[in-house]
C-alpha cells in the first residue's frame, strides 16, 4: 500500500508515524517527492492543488485531511469514480463541542458587553436570563453539530437543530428542509453553523436569514467562511439587528489584515482552530479505512459526492 501525503498545515512525520502504528508496512510519499505516480493507491490530503488527484492513475481512495470534503469536491478534475472519505474522529467533535459551548456561554453571559464596560470603568449589573430561556439554534446536525447541540441542552439552553433529513433526537426541537431553516431562524436567539459547504449552503447566513432571527440575536460560524455572507452581517450588525457575530471561519483564510472583521467591536474572531485535526487519534480511522481497502471491504465515512458532504 503505497500512501500519498500532501498538506501544508499538517505534519507529514507526525502523520506517518501514526500510521505506522496501526499498519507498520505502510509507505508514504510526500508530494513533491511521489516518485512513480503509478505507485499511489491512496491518498491523504488537505487542500491539494487542482489536477494532482487525476494525475494518480491507479489510485483507489482519496481520504481528506478534515472533516470537511469541500476543498476537495472544488477541483473540476477531481476523480470522481475514487471513492473520497473525511475524517471522522471523536477527539474532533469534543473539541468543537467545547469550542460551541465556549461562545455560546459567552454570549449568553453578555460578555461583549461586560469586556465593553471594563474598558469604560463601568460597575453595572445586567439582567441574566436563565439558559432555558435562551433558545439555541444549530444548523447541521451530523457528526459534530448533533454533539454540539445535545451538549448545549445539558447545560439547559432551549435548542432547536435544523438537518436536510428529518432528526429527531430527546431534548432537541427538529426542523429540516428549506421550509424548516426560517422557523428554526425565528426561534434561535444564538444560531451556530456546522453545516458542511455544499452548493444548498453557501451563503445561507445571509441577510434574509439575520431578517428571520429575533431582534439582537447572534452567530456563531464553526463550519466555513463561505456560508456567510459578510456585507449581510456587517449591515446587521450595524443595524443591531444581530447584537454579536463569533467567526473561526473566513472565506479568505489567513484574513487580510486590512479586513473590516479584525477590529469590529461587535465580532469574535479565532483562526480557523475550532476543532484542529488531531493525528494520534484521526489516524485511527484512516488507519481503518486504509485496512478495508487493501482487504476488499466497504469503506467508512464515505462522502456522497452528489450531495457534497
Ligand atoms: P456531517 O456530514 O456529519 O453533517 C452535516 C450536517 O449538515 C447533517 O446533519 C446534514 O443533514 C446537514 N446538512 C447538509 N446540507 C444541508 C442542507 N442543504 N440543508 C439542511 N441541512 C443540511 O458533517 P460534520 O458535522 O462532520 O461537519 C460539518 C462541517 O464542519 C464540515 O463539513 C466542515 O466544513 C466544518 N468543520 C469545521 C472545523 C473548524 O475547525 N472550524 C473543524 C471540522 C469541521 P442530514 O443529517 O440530513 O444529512
Ligand atoms: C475540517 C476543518 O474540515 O478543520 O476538519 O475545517
Amino acid at each position: 500500500m503505497v500512501l500519498l501525503y500532501r498538506s501544508s498545515s499538517d505534519s507529514a512525520a507526525l502523520w506517518l508515524a501514526e500510521l505506522r502504528r496501526h499498519i507498520p508496512e505502510l509507505e508514504m510519499r510526500v508530494v513533491p517527492e511521489i516518485g512513480n505516480p503509478k505507485d499511489i493507491d491512496a491518498a491523504l490530503v488537505w487542500k491539494p492543488p487542482a489536477g494532482l488527484l487525476a494525475s494518480l492513475p491507479n489510485l483507489k481512495m482519496i481520504v481528506s485531511l478534515g472533516a470537511g470534503a469541500d476543498h476537495l469536491l472544488e477541483d473540476a478534475s477531481l476523480p470522481r469514480h475514487v471513492p473520497v472519505v473525511r475524517l471522522v474522529d471523536p477527539y474532533m467533535t469534543e473539541a468543537m463541542s467545547e469550542y460551541v459551548l465556549t461562545q455560546v456561554l459567552r454570549l449568553h453571559r453578555q460578555d461583549f458587553a461586560y469586556r465593553a464596560q471594563q474598558h469604560a470603568r463601568l460597575w453595572r449589573e445586567l439582567p441574566q436570563p436563565n439558559a432555558s430561556e435562551r433558545r439555541v439554534g444549530v444548523l447541521g446536525l451530523g457528526e459534530l453539530g448533533s454533539d454540539a447541540a445535545r451538549k448545549l441542552a445539558v447545560f439547559g439552553f432551549s435548542v432547536g437543530g435544523w438537518s436536510r433529513s428529518e432528526r429527531r433526537s430527546p431534548g432537541i426541537e427538529s426542523f429540516h428542509g428549506r421550509e424548516g431553516l426560517m422557523a428554526l431562524a425565528r426561534r434561535s436567539d444564538i444560531l451556530v453553523c456546522l453545516l458542511p459547504l455544499t452548493r444548498e449552503t453557501e451563503g445561507i447566513l445571509d441577510a434574509r436569514l439575520f431578517a428571520a432571527m429575533p431582534k439582537g440575536a447572534a452567530i456563531v460560524n464553526a463550519a466555513r467562511g463561505r456560508h456567510l455572507v459578510e456585507a449581510d452581517l456587517l449591515a446587521a450588525l450595524e443595524s443591531g439587528q444581530l447584537s454579536a457575530a463569533v467567526l473561526d471561519v473566513f472565506s479568505e483564510e489567513p484574513l487580510s489584515p486590512a479586513h473590516p472583521f479584525w477590529g469590529h467591536p461587535k465580532i469574535i474572531m479565532t483562526p480557523h482552530a475550532a476543532a484542529a485535526t488531531h493525528a494520534p487519534t484521526a489516524a485511527v480511522g484512516v488507519a481503518e479505512n486504509l485496512r478495508r481497502l487493501s482487504d476488499g471491504r466497504p469503506l467508512i465515512n464515505v462522502v456522497d459526492l452528489a450531495r457534497g458532504y
